[in-house]
C-alpha cells in the first residue's frame, strides 16, 4: 500500500487553539516510520495551505470564522480528490471541519470512478449542525451535513458535486448528540451506533454488519476517527471530551476488523490537540491505532470474510 501522509494545521473549527500542531505531533510520534515498518510505501506530502478568505455574512451570529473554514474545505477538497485517484491518503488534521473537504473531495473521485463512497464516523458527536442550527459556532461541528448535502450551505461552503448519501453513513461512539442533530438525523437513514449500542452488542458485530453492507455493495470506506472517539483517560489530546468513550482494545478491535476488511481508501485523523496532551500518549495511540488500520497484527490469522 501506497500511505500518503498529508498535513492540514486547521484549528479555525474547534473552539479552542492547539489543533494547528496536530500533523507536528503526528510526525513527531514517528507516524510514517509505523507505516514504513509494516511494509507500506509511505510519502509524505507535507501540509496543505488554505486559499484566501471569501468575504462572507451569514445571518446566524454565533458561526465563527466562516470565510476561513470556507477557504480550507476548498484547498483539502482538491487535494483530497487529487490524492484518492491513486494509494491511501491519510489526513492529519487539525480539527473535525476539515472532513468536509476530505469527504468531499474523495467522493467526488468514487463517483467518477463509478464507485459509491461509504463513510465510518468514530465519534463521540454526530458533527451534523448545519449553519443555521449552530449555536457553539464552532464549524467542527458541521462536516456531516455539509458531505450528505443537507441544506444551507450554499453560497458559503464550496459547492458540492457527489453528496454522500446518508444510507452509506456509520456513526460509531456517539454519546453527545444536540437536540437540532438529533432532529435531523431521526429517520434519516443514516446508521447510528451510541456508546450503548457498543455497550449491549460489542463494537465487532455492529461493525461486521456495516461492513457487510460495503461489501456487498463494492463500496469504498472513508474513515474518520476523532479523538474523542476514546476514552479521555487514554487520549486527553482533544478539546471535546465527553466520558465514557471506547476502550483501548475496542478501539484496536475496529482498526483490525477495517484492516481486514480490505474496504479502506481514506483516513482522517482529527481533533488531536497537543497541548492538551501527555508526554505525547495520545498522538502514540492514534499513530498505533492507524498502524492497526493498516495491517500490524499480534499473530497471523487466517483470512476472515464479512459477507457471511
Ligand atoms: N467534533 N455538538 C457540539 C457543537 O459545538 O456543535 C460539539 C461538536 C464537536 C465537534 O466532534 O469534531
Ligand atoms: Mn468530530
Ligand atoms: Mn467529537
Ligand atoms: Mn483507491
Amino acid at each position: 500500500m501506497h500511505c500518503k501522509l498529508i498535513g492540514i494545521p486547521l484549528q479555525d473549527g474547534a473552539g479552542r487553539l492547539g489543533c494547528e500542531m496536530g500533523p507536528s505531533a503526528y510526525r513527531t510520534a514517528g507516524i510514517g516510520e509505523a507505516l514504513r515498518e509494516l511494509g507500506h510505501k509511505v510519502s509524505d506530502l507535507g501540509n496543505i495551505n488554505p486559499v484566501a478568505a471569501p468575504r462572507l455574512t451569514h445571518p446566524n451570529a454565533a458561526l465563527k470564522k466562516l470565510p476561513e473554514i470556507a477557504a480550507w474545505i476548498q484547498a483539502i477538497e482538491e487535494v483530497a480528490y487529487r490524492e484518492s485517484g491513486e494509494g491511501l491518503p491519510i489526513f492529519m488534521g487539525g480539527d473535525h471541519a476539515l472532513s468536509a473537504g476530505t469527504v468531499a473531495g474523495v467522493s467526488r473521485r468514487a463517483q467518477e470512478q463509478g464507485r459509491k463512497l461509504f463513510v465510518l464516523w468514530l465519534d463521540a458527536h454526530t458533527d451534523f449542525h448545519t449553519l443555521d442550527t449552530t449555536q457553539s459556532g464552532n464549524l467542527h461541528g458541521t462536516p456531516v451535513a455539509y458531505y450528505t448535502g443537507q441544506p444551507g450551505f450554499e453560497g458559503y461552503y464550496p459547492a458540492l458535486s457527489a453528496p454522500v448519501p446518508l444510507r452509506h453513513i456509520c456513526f460509531f461512539g456517539i454519546r453527545s448528540v444536540d437536540p437540532a442533530e438529533r432532529k435531523a438525523l431521526s429517520g434519516s437513514g443514516a446508521t447510528i451506533h451510541d456508546m450503548r449500542a457498543i455497550d449491549e452488542h460489542g463494537v465487532a458485530a455492529l461493525l461486521r454488519t456495516f461492513l457487510a453492507r460495503v461489501e456487498a455493495e463494492d463500496g469504498m470506506l472513508h474513515v474518520s476517527l476523532d479523538v474523542d472517539f476514546l476514552e479521555p483517560s487514554i487520549a486527553p489530546a482533544v478539546g471535546t471530551t465527553v466520558p465514557g468513550g471506547t476502550t483501548f482494545r475496542e478501539a484496536h478491535l475496529v482498526m483490525e476488523m477495517l484492516s481486514d476488511s480490505g474496504r479502506v481508501h481514506s483516513l482522517d485523523l482529527v481533533e488531536l490537540n497537543p497541548f492538551l496532551d501527555e508526554r505525547g500518549k495520545t498522538a502514540h495511540l492514534m499513530v498505533d491505532l492507524a498502524a492497526s488500520l493498516l495491517g500490524r497484527q499480534v499473530m497471523d490469522r487466517p483470512t476472515i470474510s464479512f459477507t457471511g
